[in-house]
């Protein structure tokens, strides 16, 4: 095993890892081929090509930083959640999503990159985090069609993430993915209960499913023949299924959900198409897709703002989990000498 130790500098979650160095061995290029062609997993100790260490750090912090910014848009809701139930059923939601990030944010340090590096990426402006999150929320049906429809398509592109060939990674989204799969039931549940309600519950339904519908499309990334990564990231056994092909399976998944719960996907060229065996969809707007991934969608900066204020208002309990950290490690020492 060739390692090398990495120190990830002081945050709440520092630790050493061991890395292995970057070197241009055919030998280690060929035995780190040979792993992922018998799909195999590859670890942090493990020799690894740096691009392929690269692409795994962009993934999985974008990843994290999504999971993190997406607490905003329902965390908007918890002190206006309509019972007991729906609140406390909404913060635990919202907690697992911080959970997500977490693991996540661990997964990338494994590749030896820093939290504090991946924040100051996402802090600054520079780190691309999912589309999705920068729109508003603008009523309480929105809550479950987010439960519904961004966490149902979340699944759709993690669960193949649960064989990526890095273990970390591969490892966090099991968990990831059951728990996504309860926030999932829980918003089709809220929904369904709005729609045996009054004609506004179910207009308020109807609205929030016809705002977020397209935008949950488009969270699959872009077309495959315009995926960048999408190749080399397949080759590697990072990405198991492509953009489109998940996205198609989204729609064929949501379709039979959307009209148990009666509600109206609105798409006027969503048809069974019997020939191949999927349902046919319209165009996705794009250019929207790309002003708000490149920070000009309706929310961005409100929602980079308050990251950054969170981040900073939280920094008195980093300084303090340090310091316990710290007393706790010096009185050992001492019970050991
Ligand atoms: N938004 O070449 P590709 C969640 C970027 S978690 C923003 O196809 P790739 C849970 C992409 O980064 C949701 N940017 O890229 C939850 C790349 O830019 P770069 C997040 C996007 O990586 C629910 C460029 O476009 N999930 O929802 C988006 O092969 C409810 C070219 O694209 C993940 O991150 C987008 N939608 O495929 C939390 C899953 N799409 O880096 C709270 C893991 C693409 O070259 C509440 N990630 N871009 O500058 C992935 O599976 C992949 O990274 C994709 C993109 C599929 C997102």
């Amino acid at each position: 095993m060739y390692t090398q130790s990495f120190n990830v500098p002081d945050s709440p979650g520092a630790k050493t890892v061991a890395l292995a160095p970057s070197s241009e061995d055919p030998a280690l290029q060929a035995a780190f081929d040979a792993r992922i062609d018998a799909d195999g997993r590859i670890e942090p100790q493990d020799w690894m090509p740096e691009a392929y260490r690269k692409t795994l750090v962009r993934q999985i912090s974008q990843h994290a930083h999504s999971e993190i910014v997406g607490m905003l848009p329902e965390g908007n809701w918890i002190s206006r959640a309509p019972s007991l139930k729906r609140k406390a059923i909404l913060i635990a939601k919202v907690q697992d999503e911080g959970g997500h990030g977490l693991y996540l944010y661990s997964a990338a340090e494994t590749l030896g990159t820093s939290r504090d590096q991946m924040l100051e990426g996402l802090h600054s402006g520079r780190a691309k985090y999912s589309s999705i999150f920068n729109y508003p929320t603008l009523t309480w049906a929105d809550v479950g069609v987010i439960g519904w429809l961004v966490d149902g398509a979340a699944i759709m592109n993690q669960v193949p993430l649960c064989r990526c060939s890095y273990g970390p990674y591969a490892r966090a989204m099991v968990r990831v993915c059951k728990e996504e799969s309860f926030h999932q039931r829980q918003g089709y549940e809220a929904l369904l209960v709005m729609m045996t309600g009054t004609a506004e519950q179910k207009a308020m339904v109807q609205d929030a499913v016809n705002r977020w519908w397209w935008k949950c499309l488009a969270m699959f990334g872009p077309p495959d023949a315009d995926s960048p990564n999408s190749a080399q990231g397949m080759r590697w056994g990072i990405k198991r299924v492509s953009n489109d092909e998940l996205r198609q399976k989204f729609v064929d998944a949501t379709v039979p959900q959307a009209k148990v719960l009666g509600v109206t996907l609105p798409d006027p060229d969503l048809k069974w198409n019997e020939e191949r065996g999927h349902h046919d969809y319209g165009q996705i707007d794009w250019n929207e897709f790309w002003e708000t991934v490149n920070g000009n969608g309706p929310c961005n900066k409100e929602r980079l703002a308050t990251r950054v204020k969170a981040h900073n208002e939280g920094q008195w309990v980093r300084d303090a989990a340090l310091a316990h950290a710290a007393k706790k490690q010096a009185r050992s020492i001492k019970e050991a000498a």
